[in-house]
């Protein structure tokens, strides 16, 4: 097979890339690699899902913390209160999505190691995209898989 054609056929099929949207400074697209960008954590953790029982995996990635404050969220980042507000809504390909408050990944609050992960079991997740691991979580349904977006948003309450 010629160099052209084989390269065509790694072109057809696209990248995975993750949307960063929301209230963020600098919103933006990622793929997989580019996620290597950051440091990078391991987690070997065991969920229970409903339907199939408990599984145990190990994820390496960058914590979902150090990904989203590179996007600069709109708070003023010293004055603790103001974090409060803000959600975090992770979507996948398949239109599984959950929330997170901003406070249960920050240092200073909840402190959960959150990962985006960007291997899963030793096998890169590059074409997946990545998926949300969440160590804490006893159950696996928030371990959202084929991430596509991740919006950060700080209109609550609605009502203030
Ligand atoms: N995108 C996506 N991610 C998902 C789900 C899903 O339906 N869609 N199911 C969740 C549930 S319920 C569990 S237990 C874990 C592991 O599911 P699996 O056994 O299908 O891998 O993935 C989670 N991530
Ligand atoms: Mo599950």
């Amino acid at each position: 097979m010629s160099q052209s054609l084989a390269g065509a056929r790694t072109a057809a099929v696209p990248m995975a890339e993750v949307v960063l949207s929301g209230d963020l400074g600098r919103p933006s697209r990622l793929t997989v690699p580019d996620l290597l960008a950051w440091p990078q954590c391991g987690a070997e953790v065991s969920f229970e899902c409903a339907t199939s029982g408990v599984q145990r995996h190990r994820f390496t990635g960058p914590l979902l913390y150090d990904v989203l404050s590179a996007a600069e969220p709109g708070f003023d980042p010293a004055r603790r209160k103001d974090r409060l507000r803000f959600l975090i809504a992770v979507t996948g390909a398949d239109g599984h999505h959950t929330l997170l408050s901003w406070a249960e990944i920050d240092p200073d609050f909840g402190r959960a190691p959150v990962l985006l992960a960007v291997t899963l079991d030793d096998n890169p997740l590059d074409r997946a995209g990545p998926q949300l691991v969440l160590p804490q979580d006893r159950c696996g349904a928030r371990y959202i898989s084929g991430i596509t977006a991740v919006r950060v948003d700080g209109g609550y309450p609605a009502w203030a």
